[in-house]
């Protein structure tokens, strides 16, 4: 029995790459894929378009990239759809953007649970609108009990916040005697992350020709592999992401070691 149960997760891990979360990966598939979906305004821009159906055509290309995605065996796949920073946005550019999970939800909610795709949300719910949360919210319920590939939605998210966050929480665990400040590890800090669920994301991509990350998964993105690419998000597809993913198998990756 015991033998039975070794194998299948041999055979678990080989076929759907699915690690256990915060084992190094070492197969040539990115098993976490991150993603800046940026340059949607300029794409907009460009084509004399309003800013908003730059969005819209970014939910598009968002579809387009899930069910690539999901084809090449990605196990994660986050996206960045929401900055803490983007509150700075005029009012009525805001309002747009919380209308988007639900308008998306309506539309794609049936085709991800027929692939069996788990939605999460990384971020902070503060300050998010009620029907935003909800539509969000009916996503990971309808979703939770899937085991296909990971959809998460990186929302009201920013990089230092969710650090400092988990550093307050530690302190607080400390203060009330049920940490060691020795105990701390890096494991502890990880755990007390959104994604504490989730293995780190093996690859970047950002497209739109900015190179940085933006207050992005800064933890997290510690040894992946950086990918940017000089289409706005709108124009991005299914042969980007491959050009990316192969890009990604020809890489070494050492960790810091030889
Ligand atoms: C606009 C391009 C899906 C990037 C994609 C609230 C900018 C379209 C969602 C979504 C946005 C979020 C959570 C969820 C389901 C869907 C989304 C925002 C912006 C910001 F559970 N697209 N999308 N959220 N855009």
């Amino acid at each position: 029995m015991r033998l039975e149960v070794d194998s299948l997760s041999f055979s678990l891990k080989r076929f759907f790459n699915k690690k256990l979360p915060q084992e190094k990966n070492n197969s040539k598939i990115p098993r976490h894929v991150a993603i800046i979906m940026d340059g949607n305004g300029r794409w907009a821009a460009k084509r004399g378009l309003p800013r908003t159906a730059g969005h819209h055509a970014g939910m598009v290309a968002l579809r387009r990239t899930i069910r690539a995605a999901n084809k090449l065996g990605i196990a994660v796949l986050t996206v960045y759809a929401f900055s803490t920073e983007n509150w700075n946005r005029p009012q009525a550019e805001v309002d747009f953007l919380m209308r988007l999970p639900s308008e998306f939800l309506r539309t794609d909610l049936p085709e991800l649970r027929a692939k069996n795709v788990r939605v999460m949300m990384s971020g902070s719910r503060e300050g998010l609108p009620e029907y935003t949360l909800a539509a969000v919210d009916e996503a990971i319920a309808s979703t939770a009990g899937n085991t296909g590939m990971v959809l998460n939605f990186a929302l009201n998210y920013g990089g230092r916040a969710e650090i400092l966050q988990a550093v307050r929480r530690i302190a607080q665990a400390v203060a009330e005697g049920q940490l060691q400040v020795e105990e701390i590890t890096e494991q502890t800090l990880q755990q007390h992350l959104y994604t504490a669920e989730l293995p780190d994301p093996d690859l970047l991509i950002r497209p739109s020709g900015e190179v940085r990350l933006s207050n992005f998964l800064l933890w997290q993105l510690a040894y992946a592999e950086l990918w940017f690419v000089d289409v706005y998000w709108p124009d991005f597809n299914g042969e980007h992401l491959q050009a990316a993913v192969e890009a990604y198998g020809r890489r070494d990756r050492r960790f810091g070691g030889l």
